[in-house]
């Protein structure tokens, strides 16, 4: 069994992008009425035979103290992190960077996981999704923050 898991902040598209990537097409309607993830959500699906267990973090204030202060409890075990940032969302940088600041931190524990950036950005008009997904491996993410991660 693999373990994906989507972080971010609140309303940074993760729900939409599972949404989109697990209907494939027609998720619109579905995407326009989300509400905010409470906690966490968690489905299971095949795929090419492998089986994974899929969780979508909540991303409000709260819920993210809690799993900074439980990471074990939360994200050890995880083969796959998607870290989802709203591109448009320029306020809250800061917030986002901290939050992944954070986890990286805890993460810096872990071994064997693969960290993924999905970058959301909306067109208003058509309502497309553009992806861009970097792999960070341990030499970039020293890059990150130099000082707290040597
Ligand atoms: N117009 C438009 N709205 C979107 C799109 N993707 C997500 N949204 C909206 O953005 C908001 C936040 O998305 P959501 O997936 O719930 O964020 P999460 O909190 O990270 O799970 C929701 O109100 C969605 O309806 C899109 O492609 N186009
Ligand atoms: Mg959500």
């Amino acid at each position: 069994m693999k373990k994906l898991a989507f972080l971010g902040l609140d309303n940074a598209g993760k729900t939409s992008i599972i949404t989109a990537i697990t209907k494939k097409f027609g998720y619109e309607e579905e995407i326009s009425k989300l509400m905010p993830t409470r906690k966490i959500a968690r489905d299971a699906f095949k795929f090419l035979g492998v089986e994974f267990s899929r969780m979508d973090f909540g991303g409000q204030s709260q819920y993210r103290e809690e799993y900074l202060k439980n990471p074990t409890k939360y994200i050890s075990g995880t083969d796959l992190i998607f870290y989802t940032i709203d591109a448009q969302d320029y306020d809250r940088y800061i917030e986002t960077i901290d939050y992944l600041d954070q986890l990286i931190l805890y993460l810096k524990e872990e071994q064997d996981y693969v960290l993924i950036f999905l970058v959301r950005v909306i067109r208003k008009r058509n309502s497309i999704f553009l992806i861009h997904v970097k792999i960070l491996n341990s030499s970039i993410r020293i890059k990150l923050n130099p000082n707290r991660l040597h």
